[in-house]
């Protein structure tokens, strides 16, 4: 496996293979400079051009465009004026793996750059130090939280992204030609993690693609999203599930800061905020109330019994500013707003939850009805037959109470860092954009 420039530290005085990326190439009189780059950093190469040795060497490199890739046999010294991690690499053979044409913008200065044109190059758009840290630190806090879910013993499953008919709602799903017939992209893997529960695996979780034909054009929305989604057996109540979501997002969170949190703050201009045990909760009706009465916010009709942008933006100020919490669960939507599989209690008030972080929705949970006629009835009630009727077999033959939600983990990266989806996003997808 290849040594990274972070690990180089480790080879001094060593002699070893290394390679990386030609991130510049510094030609002074007596030495030539070539600084090589790898996803951990950059180091100095140095050819001395009075050593007769190093003749073959200084003409290869002298004809070798920035970009391109290189694997040379080096010494790893140890050279404190080195600025570059005060490491530099002597090199006795070089080759040229990959010679780089001249690139269409300069990823080391995006500013004056269209977000178009970087994503019609999103390969070189992500050799952006930045774009590179958003990649990490998304990793390292989908990692943790897997991990945090790991501990607690849940298994991690898979569950098909073809499916044949329209799932949830019926709404918003991509048609896909079938051989003869259509199938769909699953919107969520909703249905599929309910199954697992019903055959008997007590706690799951997924992460992976959603799909949602919408055409929103805004700086939240995709076309295809990276969805965290988990599901529990033998709840009590919503506030179980409520209850586990403030702890992943602690455990998650807790990481990145260990992590990155000085980088974070240093390069995004954002902090690091772990929340604290528990998150503030808020019924609609009362979170109506007090939008309207510190912001004479008023939600339009058509909203009533659910959120909007603006009532998820002001949540936000209102959990800062009477909570000193950047999150906030919201409870109580009105049951006619909410998909079908959300449990009612006995007086029909839902059993479910969004989660509002920085202003977006990062999240929907809900214990879920799993009464097979209770459920019957309420896909009834929505108008969903055929579409569902293989999903409510899985309540037939016995299924414990369970509950569980989905985070967006584009959004969650997104807010955590302040960018937007495109720039979120390894490859966004949208209403416009399905290339590269
Ligand atoms: P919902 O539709 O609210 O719930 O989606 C869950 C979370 O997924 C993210 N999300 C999106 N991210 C980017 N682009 C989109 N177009 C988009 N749509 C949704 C949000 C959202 O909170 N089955 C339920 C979840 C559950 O109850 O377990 C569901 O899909 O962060």
């Amino acid at each position: 496996m290849k040594i990274c420039v972070n690990e180089l530290k480790n080879h001094v005085g060593e002699k070893i293979i290394f390679s990386g990326f030609v991130d510049a190439i510094r030609d002074k009189k007596w030495v030539m400079f070539v600084i090589l780059r790898d996803a951990t950093g950059k180091v100095q190469m140095t050819i001395e051009k009075s050593d007769e040795n190093n003749k073959e060497l200084l003409e290869r490199m002298s004809n070798v465009t920035v970009e391109s890739t290189i694997r040379a046999e080096v010494e790893v010294l140890e050279n404190t004026s080195v600025k570059l991690g005060g490491i530099e690499l002597i090199p006795s053979k070089i080759d040229i793996t990959s010679s780089a044409e001249p690139l269409p913008f300069d990823f080391n200065n995006l500013a004056g750059v269209n977000i178009d044109t970087r994503m019609d190059f999103r390969w070189l758009d992500l050799r952006n130090e930045k774009n590179m840290l958003v990649r990490q630190i998304e990793s390292c806090l989908v990692q943790a939280m897997r991990q945090f879910l790991y501990d607690n013993h849940f298994t991690e499953i898979h569950t098909p992204k073809l499916i044949g008919t329209a799932s949830e709602s019926g709404s918003s799903v991509f048609e896909v030609k079938y051989f003869d017939r259509l199938a769909y992209l699953a919107q969520s893997p909703q249905f599929y993690k309910q199954m697992a529960l019903a055959g008997g695996l007590d706690k799951v979780f997924e992460v992976a693609p959603c799909f949602r034909a919408e055409n929103s054009n805004t700086n939240r929305h995709a076309t295809e999203f990276t969805s965290f989604d988990l599901e529990f057996s033998y709840i009590d109540s919503y506030e179980d599930v409520m209850n586990l979501e403030e702890d992943l997002l602690i455990a998650g969170l807790s990481k990145v800061k260990d992590e990155y949190g000085d980088k974070i703050l240093e390069v995004f201009g954002k902090e690091v905020i772990v929340p604290t045990k528990p998150f503030p909760r808020i019924k609609l009706k009362d979170l109506y109330e007090k939008l309207h009465e510190k912001y004479g916010f008023s939600i339009p009709t058509e909203d009533i019994g659910d959120m909007n942008a603006e009532a998820e933006k002001l949540t936000y100020r209102l959990a800062l500013e009477e909570y000193n919490s950047e999150f906030m669960f919201v409870v109580d939507y009105a049951a006619t707003k909410r998909p079908f599989y959300h449990m009612r209690d006995e007086n029909g008030k839902l059993q479910g939850y969004d989660l509002i972080w920085r202003g977006t929705e990062i999240t929907s949970g809900a214990q879920r009805e799993h009464r097979y006629e209770e459920l019957c009835k309420n896909a009834k009630e929505k108008g969903l037959g055929e579409d569902v009727k293989f999903y409510l077999q899985f309540f037939k033959y016995g299924c414990p109470p369970h509950g569980g939600f989905a985070i967006g983990v584009d959004r969650l990266t997104m807010l955590l860092l302040g960018l937007t989806i495109k720039e979120t996003q390894f490859l966004f997808r949208g209403p416009n954009r399905l290339d590269p």
